[in-house]
């Protein structure tokens, strides 16, 4: 029958999460939505047939027509509503990151082992990214021969207000650890982190942009420029340099127009856009996973270590140098 999901957090991404699944997603309708702001809650409830809001995720995981958790809310608070869902074995779909630090993560995965089945989908949704998905399929067919460098750029038109210097790791670059952990299918070993004079349109206490370089066990060196108040755009672009040949995407050429002694195109304003069809694709696959009563798509183990990454990344941050990954070995549940 038709899944009856509770969304866990009604703000940007829940909210459009809430549209999507309400107008766009088949086999899954919003049964709950869920937030501690309870005006915000009832309002995006009102425009959905059949749901009903809450304040507390217990009281909506715990309804007769919720069967399955999309967890929306900031990462601090994802901890402790992918408990409550374990503790109803519902499916879950978490949004990045897992949670915001290594340790929370640990115990994530020791939960879900304890539980003795996979049940959660982590939002790493580039993944599902149509052009990510394309050269994924290159590298791993093998005609560009070994990956040695992968160049990401990460631009926000800009930051919200609290916006820190952690979150530019854990919120922003943990898509490029994902990202590399899952293009070059090697794990990330080390993190560097250089800044150049801030942009004069960074906001104080933020030193933006900044240039970060992961190490792999398998050789490769991934450097990312994350830039968060760019104020032209969202773009996200990756290049890889193989032996044989290089290969990049997220150019955005899908339309160039030759007007008024110009020739150029459009920037999307924000990841909702950017990332419009890869969201869609991603829930899509959570349900149809779901229904068929499986788990797909990036693991807690994901999760995890992009997380173990993230502490390195923040440590090297703050200290200025090249700091190590601590990584547990991948459990059973996960090989
Ligand atoms: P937001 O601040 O716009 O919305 C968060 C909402 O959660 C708010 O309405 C807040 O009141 C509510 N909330 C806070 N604590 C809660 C709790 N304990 N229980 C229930 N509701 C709670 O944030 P956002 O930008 O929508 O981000 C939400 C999540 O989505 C984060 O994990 C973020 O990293 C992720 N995100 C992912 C992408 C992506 O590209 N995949 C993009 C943006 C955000
Ligand atoms: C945000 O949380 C996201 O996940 C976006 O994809 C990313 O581009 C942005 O920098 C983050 O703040």
């Amino acid at each position: 029958g038709t899944l009856g999901v509770a969304v866990i957090g009604t703000g940007r991404m829940g909210a459009d999460h809430v549209r999507r699944i309400d107008e766009v997603i088949s086999g899954a309708r919003v049964a709950a939505v869920v937030d501690v702001d309870a005006e915000r809650a009832k309002s995006v409830a009102a425009g959905v047939e059949g749901c009903t809001a809450y304040t507390e995720p217990a009281a909506a995981m715990a309804a007769a027509d919720v069967d399955a958790v999309l967890i929306a809310s900031p990462g601090p608070a994802h901890e402790a509503a992918l408990l409550t869902a374990f503790e109803h074995d519902l499916p879950v779909l978490c949004e990045k990151p897992l949670t915001p630090d290594a340790a929370s993560a640990l115990r994530i995965l020791q939960a879900e082992q304890k539980l003795g089945h996979r049940r959660v989908q982590v939002g790493f949704m580039r993944r599902y990214d149509a052009e990510y998905i394309k050269l994924k399929a290159l590298l791993d067919s093998g005609q560009l021969g070994r990956p040695l460098m992968l160049h990401n750029r990460h631009r926000n038109a800009g930051s919200p207000p609290g916006f820190t210097e952690a979150m530019l790791i854990n919120d922003s670059v943990v898509h490029e650890m994902d990202v590399t952990r899952w293009l070059l299918g090697q794990e990330i070993t080390a993190v560097t982190v250089l800044r150049p004079t801030p942009s004069g349109n960074a906001p104080d206490g933020l030193s933006d942009p900044q240039f970060v370089v992961f190490e792999t066990d398998g050789g490769a060196l991934v450097d990312v420029e994350i830039f968060v108040n760019c104020g032209f755009g969202y773009q996200v672009q990756a290049e890889v340099v193989c032996e044989s040949g290089t290969a990049r995407i997220g150019d955005g050429h899908a339309m160039v127009t030759n007007m008024a002694g110009r020739w150029g195109g459009t920037i999307a304003p924000d990841f909702v856009e950017r990332f419009a069809e890869a969201y869609d694709r991603e829930v899509q696959a959570w349900v149809d996973a779901t229904r068929r009563g499986e788990v797909t798509g990036p693991s807690v183990w994901d999760g995890y270590a992009a997380a173990a990454v993230c502490e390195a990344g923040v440590r090297a941050q703050a200290e200025g140098r090249r700091t190590e990954v601590q990584l547990i070995e991948r459990p059973a549940l996960y090989r």
